[in-house]
């Protein structure tokens, strides 16, 4: 690069600077009362990713807005902005893909693995050999060995239940053909898959091969590079995610509705304090089985606690919460401030999502932070290895842990007194059952809603918390302007937990809906917000989204529904992979924020959302602006709604019985 060149650059990225971080100035950290009161309240000056968020602001080139860095060899890292290139010659375009695919491969390879670890704790319950678990949903053991090709008659449930697991685990390392559960998908859709040679073979190979057409002077097509990324994240969420759900309703029992609260107001100030936080349920269920255990309760009490207390922070409470009414204190942005109150006894946590600062934070406190997977270890914290056979034991030990600390209590205890009732428990198994009835279990009502324009359409809000804006803020708005327009809203992840704090996840939140969204609830009983668990389970979206055409009256395949997904402050790469498996499968996805990491590439752009569109009926993009995004996913919406010939809103006629007889006359 020339000196002129350089100082252009050098000026242009100061530009850039500043114009990002007047953008990127939060005015209030958070909508949640809860964590406001924490964080002002402290005394001293404690480092919390809402402080470090204020001087640490995002480099303007990593973040793709006006260029974009590859660092994918040792001759860069090289910046790289629109009609220039990097040494070896790759373009924006290229490099935009490159880092999409990148990410994607994280993403999908984090829920996967997730879900490989649940197929390898199946494998191991079947020959009785994890500690204290058995298989508790028999019937959802023999729905996923259909699913998996896996004969059920005359066989012992350990014996299918050994086969699932190992017909699981192969999709991993599958080298050619198809993962079968695609074929839970419209036949339409499965149908464009193959046109367009994306239907992945294997988890594995999927994300191998992204990694290796990605490597430096392979894959230079952003279009092909990027139909890998689709392939990975449909391996994803047609593979890994759904794995890792339909294998933990096995172990751990299918949701169904049940009431709990959330917020940190949920930690109790004379009790013994755990709380659950990451992702992978399997430890922290017996955690919160064993909790209310009497042995367990008068160690608690010779101790001087009234008892013990187990709470969670992102997908762990979420999947805990699904089956067991565990309370989520927090999302994402609150795990410091559930540290913060000073109430912790212990903190035991997983795999993702998990803020390194809680190490430091956790020395400051009496709380102690357990890690618990021989794949995330943190400097700073206790490591008490969970290993699928010692659940029960490790369990015992982490509990007693937790108890001998209560005495250690010495900071000044700030519970604050917020918390909120919710709803939680909906599976897709739950949501026909409820619509139909036990003896005629059925989606008809809800494709009859939709047709009849009582319910506009399904927006799925998901994803994490992002500090770069306003804790819960767009979740918690959009689901409110959604349901007010008859919009019925599914939630997962961070986004339910915020929802459920902010009180709307009951079924009194009909209150802030629609006429027609607000019948159906009414009839149902259900809230117009329905939480339907972590971020695995984003999987069961796609189960509903295909067993809503399969009912009929709404189209052949999933494009053609009136629905859309929304991930209005991701922070994850497992989010862009989330996005994308959606877009691949037919719906319109919208991310706001922060920019999806392509931003600076109309190129790039273009193709997932034009090129998608064409190809897959679905497409991925960022809209800054809140409304503008509300205002684009209702267009899209009824959009589907005039293709489907359902824009036009009947009213609904009471008939006697002399119109009956016209009718019939006819
Ligand atoms: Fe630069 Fe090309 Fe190497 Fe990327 S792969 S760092 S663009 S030389
Ligand atoms: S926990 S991936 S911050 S939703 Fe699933 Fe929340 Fe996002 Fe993690």
């Amino acid at each position: 690069m020339d000196k002129d060149n350089l100082e252009k650059d050098i000026k242009l990225n100061q530009q850039n600077s500043q114009e990002y971080k007047v953008k990127n100035t939060v005015d209030k950290i958070s909508t949640d009362e809860a964590v406001c009161n924490i964080i002002n309240s402290m005394e001293e000056e404690i480092s919390t990713i809402f402080s470090r968020s204020k001087s640490l602001k995002p480099c303007p080139i990593g973040s793709a807005v006006s260029g974009i860095c590859c660092k994918n060899c040792s001759m860069g890292p090289c910046r790289v902005r629109e009609n220039t290139t990097g040494l070896c010659g790759a373009t924006l375009a290229t490099i935009a893909a490159r880092n999409l695919g990148r990410h994607i491969a994280a993403g999908a390879s984090a829920h996967s693995d997730h879900g490989r670890d649940m197929a390898h704790l199946l494998a191991l319950t079947a020959q009785n050999k994890a500690e204290g678990l058995k298989i508790k949903d028999e019937l959802k053991l023999f729905r996923l060995a259909k699913n998996l090709g896996i004969s059920t008659n005359d066989r012992t449930v350990n014996e299918i239940a050994a086969e699932v697991a190992e017909k699981s685990l192969s999709l991993f390392g599958n080298q050619t053909g198809e993962i079968d559960l695609i074929k839970i998908a419209p036949k339409k859709r499965q149908d464009i898959w193959r046109k367009y040679n994306v239907v992945p073979r294997g988890i594995d190979r999927e994300v191998v091969e992204m990694m290796h057409r990605t490597n430096m002077g392979v894959d230079q097509d952003p279009e092909n590079i990027l139909d890998q990324a689709i392939r990975t994240a449909l391996s994803d969420g047609w593979g890994g995610s759904m794995l890792g759900t339909e294998i933990t309703d096995i172990l751990f029992t299918t949701p169904v509705p049940l009431a709990a609260k959330s917020n940190l107001g949920m930690l109790k100030k004379d009790e013994v304090n755990i709380v659950i936080h990451g992702h992978e349920p399997t430890l922290s269920e017996i955690i919160a089985e064993l909790s209310d255990q009497e042995e367990l309760v008068q160690y608690a009490k010779s101790k001087g606690a009234n008892g013990i207390n187990v709470v969670g922070i992102c997908c762990t409470a979420n999947e805990v919460l699904m089956r067991q009414g565990v309370a989520p204190i927090g999302n994402f942005l609150s795990q410091e401030a559930a540290i913060l109150t000073g109430a912790v006894e212990l903190m035991v946590v997983d795999i993702q999502c998990i803020m390194q600062s809680l190490g430091e934070l956790a020395k400051k406190y009496h709380t102690k932070l357990v890690t618990s997977s021989p794949k995330a270890k943190i400097p700073g914290a206790i490591h008490m290895e969970f290993n699928e056979t010692n659940g029960v034991t490790l369990a015992k030990e982490i509990i007693k842990t937790a108890i001998d600390n209560f005495k250690n209590r010495k900071e000044k205890i700030c519970i604050p007194e917020i918390k909120s009732d919710l709803i939680a428990g909906f599976s897709h198994e739950y949501i026909r059952y409820m619509l139909g009835g036990r003896f005629r279990e059925s989606f008809r009502p809800l494709n009859d809603g939709i047709i009849d324009g009582r319910i506009q359409g399904i927006v799925a809000i998901v994803g994490c918390n992002n500090a770069r804006i306003t804790h819960d803020d767009y979740h918690n708005y959009l689901a409110k302007e959604l349901i007010k327009r008859d919009y019925l809203v599914v939630q997962t992840g961070c986004g339910a937990i915020a929802n459920a704090k902010c009180g709307i996840m009951v079924p009194e939140a009909m209150e802030f809906a629609g006429e027609g969204l607000r019948s159906i609830c009414e009839a149902v009983g259900i809230p117009p917000i329905l939480h339907l668990g972590s971020c695995v389970d984003n999987s069961r979206i796609l189960t509903i989204a295909s067993e809503i055409v399969k009912e009929g009256g709404l189209g052949e395949d999933i494009s053609d529904l009136p629905a859309a997904g929304i991930a209005p402050e991701w922070m994850s790469e497992k989010a862009l992979s989330i996005g994308t498996y959606f877009a691949a499968s037919g719906v319109y996805v919208a991310f706001s924020g922060q920019p999806i990491p392509i931003e600076s590439s109309q190129e790039v752009k273009k193709i997932m959302t034009e090129g998608w569109q064409e190809k897959f009926g679905g497409q991925l993009e960022y809209i800054q602006d809140i409304d503008l995004l509300l205002e684009k996913v209702i267009n899209v919406i009824q959009a589907k709604r005039k293709a489907l010939k359902i824009d036009i809103k009947k009213e609904r006629v009471l008939m006697d019985m002399e119109a009956r007889r016209k009718l019939q006359d006819v």
